[in-house]
């Protein structure tokens, strides 16, 4: 007999779904693949700019050797972004905030996806490609509000050079999001895991800290990765037709 939709997912999963309050969800570039943003790993990946890798490119190394080109970097990503829009996938998870009692989303990724979608709290662990930061003085600045889309961008309160608000290869993440996260991780019922190779680190370890607190993790990606030996249900496919399935 052929599998449909229906035998997709088991009834564990199902009735969890129907029972839990507190859900995590930790999305990674896959949920927004079907949206037209490029992933960074896996097939058909456009890992390269200009010839750099983009962990060089995306690095704390280069924004110290060279920052215009960190920008022009980021300038191009944001003009492609500008034309997408969410899909199925971030609007099924954006639902799913007044299905559940306590929902937190958790992304790596920093489109601004999930907030187009309708999602409110976002917990960002790498930063948002729509702010800058300044080097100086700190002030975060909305770069929707930017006029020019070249060069680096100065600071409207102080003037100083801003880089863009992410966090890159060999950097922290922002004070208290991981841990925010982590706190989440450690008292969610149920655990989704979408769209991520779950190999950068700390992101990975959110649904490491959920399977050992207990939590009942679900993996939702068309490749298997790291997480998948322990996941306790791996959906396989695209988050965009599977996460809808669900409810
Ligand atoms: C679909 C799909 C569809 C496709 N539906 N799915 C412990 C061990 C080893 C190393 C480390 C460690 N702890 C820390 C490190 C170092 C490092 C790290 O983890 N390196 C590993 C790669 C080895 N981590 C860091 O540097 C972090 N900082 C840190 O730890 O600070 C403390 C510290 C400081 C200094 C020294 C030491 C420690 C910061 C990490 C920041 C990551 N930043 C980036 C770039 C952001 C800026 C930019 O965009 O340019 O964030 S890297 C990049 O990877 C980006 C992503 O958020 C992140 C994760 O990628 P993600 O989301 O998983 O995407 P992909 O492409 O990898 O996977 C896509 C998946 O989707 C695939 O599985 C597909 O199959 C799937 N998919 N279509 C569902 N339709
Ligand atoms: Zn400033």
């Amino acid at each position: 007999m052929q599998a449909g939709p229906k035998q997709l997912f088991s009834e564990e999963l199902r009735g969890r779904f129907g029972e839990a309050n507190r859900v995590l969800v930790l999305t990674g570039a896959g949920v927004s693949a079907e949206s037209g943003v490029p992933t960074f790993r896996g097939g058909g990946a456009t890992g390269v700019w200009k010839g750099l890798p983009f962990e060089v490119i995306s690095s704390a190394g280069m924004l110290e050797r060279d920052l215009p080109a960190v920008w022009e970097w980021f300038h191009y990503r944001r003009g492609l972004l500008e034309a997408l829009k969410p899909n199925p996938a971030h609007e099924a998870i954006a639902r799913w905030q007044d299905r559940f009692g306590g929902l937190a989303l958790v992304t790596q990724n920093i489109d601004g996806l999930h907030q187009a979608a309708g999602s409110r709290e976002v917990i960002e662990l790498h930063g948002s490609i729509w702010r800058a930061r300044c080097v100086d003085c700190g002030a975060r600045h909305n770069l929707r509000e930017l006029r020019s889309d070249n060069g680096v961008p100065a600071c409207f309160d102080c003037g100083s050079s801003m880089r863009p608000d992410v966090v890159l290869f060999g950097e922290m993440l922002p004070l208290g999001a991981f841990e925010q996260a982590a706190a989440k991780a450690a008292s969610c019922e149920l655990c989704f895991v979408v769209g991520t190779s779950a190999v950068v680190y700390p992101a990975a370890s959110i649904p490491e800290i959920a399977r050992a607190t207990g939590a009942y993790v679900v993996e939702v990606n068309p490749e298997r990765t790291p997480l998948s030996d322990f996941s306790d249900e791996v959906l396989t496919g695209n988050a965009g037709e599977i996460l809808p399935l669900l409810g």
